[in-house]
C-alpha cells in the first residue's frame, strides 16, 4: 500500500478499498501534511477567483483529511454514483467546497490540476457542488443548506433495501442546523431507525452573519440532537486522534437502533492566523498580500496545484 505521486501530480493510492477497520497507511505522507496542504490550496482556490469560502473550509480540513484518507471504504478510481457497497458522504453545508474539492482530488477522485477551475464558468467545481457536470466524489447538489440530512437518508435507507452493510456519512453546519428541514429530517431518522447514518456538526459558533448566539442562539446542541432521539458524541475536530477515536466509537455505535451525530468542536478560520475565530472570513476571499501571509503559514506538503 502507499501514494505515489504521478506525472500529472495526481497521488494514487495503490489500493482500491480502504477498510475502516484497517486505516490506510500513506506512504510517506502523514494526515499532518495533507491538512497542510489542503489549507494551502483551500487559500490558493479563493484567492485565484476572489469568492469562495475560506473560513469553514479551514475550520473542517482535519475532520474531511481522517474521514477520506482514514475512515472510509470508497474507491476513488472507479467512481460509481450509486455507491453501493461504499460508504457514501454528503456535504450538506456546501459553501465549504474547496476543502470538499481539495481532498477529493488528492484522494484520487480527480486530477489535482482541476483545482484551478474552482469557479469559473461551465468548470466542474462550482462554488457549490452539483451533480450535472459529473465531478467524481460529487453525489448530491448542495449549497441550499438544509437538504443533505434528508438525501443521506434516502440512501440510508435504500443500503437497508439492498443489504449493503456501508454506511452514509454527513456533515453540516451549525448555523445550517437553524433550517427546519434538518430536524424534520432528523426526526425521521430516530423514528424510522436509520442506524447506519453518522452525521456530523461542524460546531464553529459562527454563521455568516456573526456568532451564532448573537443571530440565533440554538441552545445545547448536543441535547437537542439526544432529544430527537440520536446517540450524540462530542469531539474536537482539531485533534486528529480524537477524531480518529470518535469516528471509530461512531461506527461502533451504528447498527443499534439509532442514528448517530457528532458534535464537533472547530474554530472558523483555523491554521490562519487572522482568520481565526471569526465570521468575517466565511464567505471572503484574501487580497493577494493576505493570502501571501497565510500561505507563509502553512507549508507546502504534497506540492501546490
Ligand atoms: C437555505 C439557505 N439559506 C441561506 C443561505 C445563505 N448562507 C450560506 S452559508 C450561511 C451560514 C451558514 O452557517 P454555518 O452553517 O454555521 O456555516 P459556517 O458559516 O460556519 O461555514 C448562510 C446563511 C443558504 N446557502 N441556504
Ligand atoms: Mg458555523
Amino acid at each position: 500500500m502507499g501514494i505515489t505521486i504521478s506525472s500529472e501530480s495526481v497521488i494514487n493510492i495503490d489500493f482500491d478499498l480502504i477498510s475502516p477497520t484497517n486505516p490506510a497507511t500513506m506512504g510517506n505522507y502523514t494526515t499532518e501534511q495533507i491538512c497542510s496542504q489542503v489549507r494551502r490550496d483551500i487559500i490558493r482556490m479563493v484567492t485565484d477567483v476572489q469568492s469562495g469560502h475560506p473560513g469553514g473550509s479551514l475550520g473542517c480540513t482535519d475532520f474531511l483529511s481522517v474521514l477520506f484518507f482514514e475512515t472510509l471504504a470508497i474507491n476513488p478510481s472507479a467512481f460509481k454514483m450509486d455507491g453501493k457497497e461504499e460508504d457514501l458522504f454528503f456535504l450538506s453545508n456546501g459553501h465549504i467546497s474547496p476543502v470538499l474539492y481539495s481532498v477529493l482530488a488528492h484522494r484520487g477522485y480527480f486530477p489535482k490540476s482541476e483545482l484551478s477551475t474552482f469557479r469559473k464558468l461551465g468548470t466542474r467545481l462550482q462554488g457549490h457542488p452539483c451533480t450535472d457536470k459529473g465531478l467524481p466524489g460529487v453525489r448530491i447538489a448542495t449549497g441550499s443548506l438544509g437538504q443533505g440530512l434528508s438525501v443521506a437518508i434516502g440512501a440510508a435507507l435504500s443500503k437497508k433495501l439492498n443489504e449493503d452493510s456501508k454506511l452514509v456519512y454527513t456533515l453540516h453546519g451549525d448555523g445550517e442546523l437553524q433550517e427546519g428541514q434538518v430536524w424534520e429530517a432528523a426526526m425521521y431518522a430516530a423514528a424510522n431507525k436509520v442506524d447506519n447514518i453518522i452525521s456530523t456538526v461542524d460546531y464553529n459558533h459562527k454563521q455568516i452573519d456573526g456568532d451564532i448566539d448573537d443571530v440565533l442562539p440554538m441552545g445545547n446542541l448536543a441535547q437537542k440532537w439526544q432529544a430527537f432521539g440520536w446517540d450524540v458524541l462530542e469531539m474536537n475536530g482539531h485533534d486528529l486522534n480524537d477524531i480518529r477515536t470518535k469516528l471509530a466509537e461512531a461506527k461502533s455505535r451504528t447498527g443499534k437502533g439509532k442514528p448517530v451525530v457528532i458534535i464537533m468542536t472547530t474554530i472558523m478560520g483555523k491554521g490562519v492566523d487572522y482568520m481565526m475565530g471569526t465570521h468575517k472570513w466565511h464567505g471572503s476571499a484574501p487580497s493577494k498580500e493576505q493570502a501571501e501571509k497565510a500561505l507563509a503559514q502553512l507549508e507546502e506538503t504534497l506540492g501546490d496545484y
